[in-house]
């Protein structure tokens, strides 16, 4: 079996909640993976910049037969797909995709660096996590219950799944 890893969704344009949604079926179907699960949708505070709409955000785990910069390459496609247009850093997006976890790899590599460097201290990449993972140890950070019991200040909220 291939390595198993973690793509962190969130979206903060448009309309957000069908977007991620359409996101998590265009993984579903991604080329060189096996998907295995998805977390429950989250409502989230913007964290960085502040002043800007509240994110949706979900995690997706699948298992990897291509290299892991194939698979980001297979990421940029589709955010490119959902129209995301890249300007500053942390600015409002329709949909972002990141690499969280491939395997148990390690990259300093500054186009992909592994584990995702700030994965371990966001609320809204550790809670939706913990809830496809629960006993997943991050590389060099710890087991992400622990990790996540450290982010308690940061604002996150289930969304209930709504009957069509
Ligand atoms: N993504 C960022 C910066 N801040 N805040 C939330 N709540 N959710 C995000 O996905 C997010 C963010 C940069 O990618
Ligand atoms: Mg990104
Ligand atoms: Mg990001």
């Amino acid at each position: 079996m291939g390595p198993r890893c973690f793509i962190a969704l969130g979206a903060n344009l448009g309309d957000p909640v069908a977007t991620v949604k359409a996101a998590i079926l265009a993984l579903r179907g991604l080329p060189g993976t096996e998907f295995i699960a998805a977390s429950s949708l989250y409502r989230t505070a913007p964290v960085g910049l502040k002043h800007q709409p509240d994110f949706i955000n979900a995690v997706v785990e699948l298992v990897a037969v291509v290299p892991a910069p194939t698979l980001l390459e297979y990421l940029f496609e589709i955010e490119a797909c959902f129209g995301r247009q890249r300007s500053v850093k942390n600015a409002p997006r329709t949909l972002d995709l990141d690499l969280l976890l491939y395997g148990d790899e390690i990259s300093n590599d500054p186009q992909l660096t592994l584990p995702h460097p700030r994965l371990h201290e966001r609320a809204f990449v550790l809670a939706p996590l913990a809830e496809i993972a629960p006993q997943l140890i991050i590389p060099g950070r710890g087991a992400v219950a622990e990790l996540l019991l450290r982010c308690a200040d940061q604002q996150i909220e289930k969304l209930v799944p709504q009957a069509a």
